[in-house]
């Protein structure tokens, strides 16, 4: 039996009902956890431990370099600043807020040999979705970059909950930096079960109330037995980059889990737009690249320019994208610039990773992938029951990870049966490839038709003019709704009647006609959250 290293015991109380938990499973061998496990330990110690303290773990620009030795060195002072200075026990909440740099880095590795629940935060949330964070997870302690702390500062004089705070990049005595210089290098790690909860991730982009997903040290190690070793497949050489927060989980895996699960390197670029990946990637040599496919699509045309991939003479050799359906003409761009083709994978805060993928060699243009190694998956219907072949329904996945929401009654929208319903509408073909149709609400219904965004996105994204376009239904009395496409041009092309009759045409050529957008708006930019993802919703909110 594991035993539970938590003091503050708020986490375990807070656990969905075990009957609304959705099933486990562990059947790789590479699944069977010891019953204590802190994965502080397995991810960063015991390469130090094996003799490879010296290679190189985190850059940054400006000439950061750290070796592993030299992160485990960090985590441990700041660990033993959360203990003797911050009064942290095991099992209390602390917020992480910062950019994608190594100090977040060597935070969170803090608070994981501290027994504390890592809860990272994004670094554009404001005071007022920071105190709804805070409020929910009951965050007591924070760690947090200087240059973000106005927002902090406002919203813990909201919330009483949050009484230790401590800046870093910050020159003070009472800054992270002065602090750490007067603790020890030594830390011994909280001997965590497996099973105590590690991290709170907050869902990311949606409207409402903040859901807070909760993950245990053992689905961390899950994660990077699953998808990196089976589909990613990268080495101890590999220098990963990219452009999710940490605060998201799609970052915190490919840029600081998966990396350090190997004994690679992470270049941790705070600001991560297209053109900074682009100058990034040679600068650093980089060799995996982890980010959204409307970055992907950006990159593109540089991407060539400049020769980054490996068949171009280049460094860039592995591509993952996630995060939103990636368009077939976006993988086409993508390997037309690189002669890579995209790993694309369907991941989600809930699952904490990737668990439907496909390598470089089993891609295939329009499907997402299988289920990855360690995952089940299946296409259901509203009965529960599974659809035959081809037939769209809900996807719903099983594995060694799974959704647990912090004392929230949506947790029975997610899990149903022991399955997690990601809300996304698939269907599988006869090859067990799963393809992407919507989100289950985000299916158009006109005149008695159902057309999926996606569909009507990705023909659009095939005409020259078209640099970004986002489709929803919008009300109307005779069809019930019709298809509306929001269009942002290329450089060098004209809004205008003539270009909307052109581009209806084009998607009438295309696929089935009934599909075509009756309605086109051009626009300068579509609205995105931080984590890249467009928001269907605020272009059905009247403008
Ligand atoms: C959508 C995709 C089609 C899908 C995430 C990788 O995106 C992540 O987590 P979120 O909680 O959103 C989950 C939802 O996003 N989605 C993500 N990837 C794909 N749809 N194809 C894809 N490849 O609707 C899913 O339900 O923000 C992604 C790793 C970790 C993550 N948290």
């Amino acid at each position: 039996m594991a035993v539970s290293a938590h003091i503050d015991t708020f986490a375990r109380e807070h656990l969905p009902p075990i009957e609304q938990q959705p099933e486990f499973i562990f059947e790789l061998p590479e699944l069977q956890f010891a019953a204590q496990l802190n994965c502080a330990t397995e991810l960063l110690d015991r390469h130090i431990d094996q003799g490879r303290g010296d290679r190189v773990c985190v850059r940054a620009p400006g000439g950061l370099l750290w070796s592993y030795a030299d992160l485990q060195e960090m985590a441990n002072r700041i660990a033993n600043v959360l203990v003797r200075d911050m009064g942290l026990v095991p099992g209390n909440r602390v917020l992480l807020r910062a950019a994608n740099k190594p100090m977040l880095v060597a935070c969170w590795f803090a608070v994981m040999k501290a027994g504390g629940i890592a809860v990272a935060t994004m670094p554009l949330l404001r005071a007022k979705e920071l105190v709804q964070i805070v409020e929910k997870g009951r965050v007591t302690h924070a760690l947090c970059d200087h240059a973000l702390r106005a927002e902090l500062d406002a919203a813990a004089t909201q919330s009483p909950v949050l009484t230790h705070t401590v800046f870093f990049d910050d020159a003070s005595l009472q800054g992270l930096e002065s602090r750490m210089a007067q603790q020890s290098s030594h830390f011994e790690n909280v001997a965590t079960a497996a099973d105590d909860t590690c991290l709170l991730a907050f869902t990311s982009g949606t409207t409402g109330q903040p859901k807070a997903t909760m993950h245990f040290h053992r689905d961390v190690m899950a994660s990077c037995v699953c998808f990196p070793p089976h589909v990613l497949r990268a080495t101890a050489d590999d220098v990963f980059i990219g452009s999710p927060p940490l605060a998201f989980t799609f970052g915190l895996g490919g840029l600081t889990l998966f990396p350090m699960s190997v004994g690679a390197s992470t270049v941790l670029v705070a600001k991560a737009s297209p053109n900074d990946l682009l100058e990034a990637i040679p600068a650093f040599g980089a060799t995996v690249l982890f980010t959204a496919p409307t970055s992907f699509r950006a990159m593109a045309a540089g991407a060539r320019d400049r020769a980054i991939s490996v068949p171009l003479g280049g460094t860039l050799r592995k591509c993952v994208s996630a995060g939103e359906a990636l368009p077939a003409a976006t993988r086409a761009l993508w390997y037309d610039a690189t002669s890579i083709e995209l790993i694309d994978g369907i991941g989600a805060t809930e699952m904490l990773h990737i668990f439907i993928a496909a390598d470089e060699d089993h891609a295939r243009p329009g499907a997402t992938g299988v289920a990855v190694p360690g995952y089940h998956a299946c296409v259901l219907d509203d009965r529960m029951q599974p659809v035959p072949a081809g037939t769209v329904g809900r996807l719903a996945v099983k594995g060694p990870t799974g959704c647990r929401y912090l004392d929230d009654a949506r947790q029975a929208n997610y899990v149903n049966g022991g399955w997690n319903l990601t809300g996304d509408a698939y269907f599988m073909d006869a090859d067990g490839y799963f393809h992407y149709q919507s989100r289950t609400d985000d299916m158009i219904v006109s005149a008695g038709y159902n057309i999926a965004s996606p569909e009507v996105e990705e023909t659009l994204l095939t005409h020259p003019a078209v640099a970004e376009c986002a489709v929803i239904g919008v009300a109307d009395e005779q069809r019930g709704q019709i298809v509306k496409a929001f269009v942002v041009l290329r450089p060098g092309h004209a809004t205008g009647d003539a270009l909307v009759r052109e581009l209806q045409d084009f998607v009438k050529a295309r696929i089935a006609p009934y599909k075509y957008p009756r309605a086109i708006e051009f626009r300068s930019a579509l609205p995105r959250t931080e984590t890249g993802k467009l928001q269907r919703f605020r272009l059905r909110a009247p403008a």
